[in-house]
């Protein structure tokens, strides 16, 4: 049964409540939906209800399609002069211990060692430490550049942004101009956490508002470039946070059309000053990712980010609004493994990909990170390799 009609059967099914009824009508017939009824959903609306509405949306717009991409990270500290409560780095610094800080030649050297390999994107993000400021990372992309013309630089967050520009006297727009020049590509999703100051107060205080975030997103976009959102749940934030956060950017993407992609980030609590809150359920992921994808109905891509959230949710995600898992990796992220994500060594070959997505019935396409298919894998079958001459049975006499 296609999506349209589960939808159709749910809309006539008479044990709906009206309200829920109405949200179903209006994603049927593209109506946006409100406030209200984001928050809505979040009280009421049940897993199997969310999974038709978000996975109606998702194959209107993409069909079986589902995104990846072949990237790798550089982390260039894990050392932060913020003290956010949820972050297994922050922790570090106090500790003075496990901490690395890699110079200009140690990132280009990791840039280097892909020399050869059909990567398409280096993502940098990290800590916030003086010594990275606007002219180090200035210095850094135009370096990456020269070195490989044709590797797409995704690259801090406004977190890091607000800090160096701070630093360097310069407004937003400036920043961003010289950032463009320098040869930034697009901005990742990280540093929005939750934008209502009553909550960002608290987990991550000091650090850029959710307005500043906001700002810095759109002078970048204002220059033609593009970026993406994320949002950190399940913490100490409620509905209401969750829909407030997803208002925001929905209101900035129809004035500005710069978003690409929006990725949940699940709350991990491994060694961090938060291990006390408890880890919301796989079902909570799922209902998320759903809302997600019903709210933001001017947004392209619902990521779901499968080093956080482990390959056999991802999996799931895919039904339930999700278009896009994001990468290879390469395990060359901490961010995840050091608070306490399933997958302790991040890294998928093309292969494993590949055969995750259709494993599920889904239709597996390579992008790169402006979402330009670079390989259809559809049909495409890789070579089955010649077993090891040890896999044969042994002859018993
Ligand atoms: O801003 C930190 C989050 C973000 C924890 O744009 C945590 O394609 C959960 O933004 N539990 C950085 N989350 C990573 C990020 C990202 C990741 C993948 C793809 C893209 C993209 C962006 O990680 C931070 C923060 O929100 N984070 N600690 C934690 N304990
Ligand atoms: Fe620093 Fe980012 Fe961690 Fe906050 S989340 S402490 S800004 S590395």
């Amino acid at each position: 049964m296609n999506a349209a009609t589960k939808l159709e059967l749910l809309i006539g099914d008479s044990s709906l409540s009206t309200e829920l009824k109405l949200i179903a009508e209006k994603v049927k017939s593209n109506q946006r939906i409100s406030f209200d009824e984001g928050v809505l959903l979040y009280e009421k609306a049940e897993l199997g209800y969310l999974g038709v509405l978000a996975n109606y949306i998702r194959e209107k717009r993409h069909g079986d399609k589902t995104y990846f991409n072949r990237n790798f990270h550089i982390e260039p500290t894990n050392l932060c002069i913020y003290d956010c409560k949820f972050c297994s780095y922050s922790v570090l610094i106090k500790e003075k211990s496990q901490g690395w800080e890699y110079t200009m030649e140690q990132m280009l050297d990791i840039v280097k060692n892909y020399d050869g390999q059909p990567v398409t994107e280096v993502h940098i993000v990290g800590g916030v430490l003086p010594q990275y400021d606007l002219k180090f990372y200035s210095e850094l992309f135009t370096a990456i550049h020269k070195h490989r013309p044709d590797l797409h630089v995704k690259a801090l967050t406004p977190v890091e942004y607000h800090y160096i520009f701070k630093k360097a006297k310069v407004d937003y727009a400036t920043g961003m101009k010289l950032m463009k020049e320098a040869g930034l590509d697009s901005i990742p999703g990280g540093g929005a956490e939750i934008f209502a100051p009553e909550i960002r107060e608290i987990i991550a205080k000091d650090k850029c508002t959710g307005e500043e975030w906001l700002q810095i997103h759109e002078e970048w976009h204002k220059l033609g470039m593009r970026s993406n959102a994320t949002m950190l749940y399940g913490h100490i934030e409620k509905f209401e946070h969750r829909i407030d956060h997803l208002e925001q950017l929905r209101a900035l993407q129809d004035k500005t059309g710069g978003f690409q992609t929006f990725i949940p980030l699940k709350f991990r609590n491994q060694d961090n000053q938060m291990s006390h809150v408890p880890e919301v359920s796989v079902i909570e992921d799922l209902r998320n990712y759903a809302i997600s994808r019903i709210y933001l109905d001017n947004f392209d891509h619902i990521k779901a980010y499968w080093a956080m959230i482990s390959r056999s949710t991802a999996q799931l995600s895919l039904n339930f609004g999700v278009d896009d898992i994001d990468g290879t990796l390469d395990d060359t992220t901490k961010i995840y493994s050091m608070a306490g994500a399933e997958e302790q060594h991040p890294a998928m070959s093309t292969q494993e990909l590949v055969e995750l997505i259709k494993n599920i019935g889904r239709h597996p396409v390579e992008r790169d990170t402006l979402y330009n298919v670079i390989t259809d894998y559809k049909d495409f079958e890789f070579p089955v390799e010649e077993k090891p001459k040890y896999y044969q049975l042994p002859v018993i006499n």
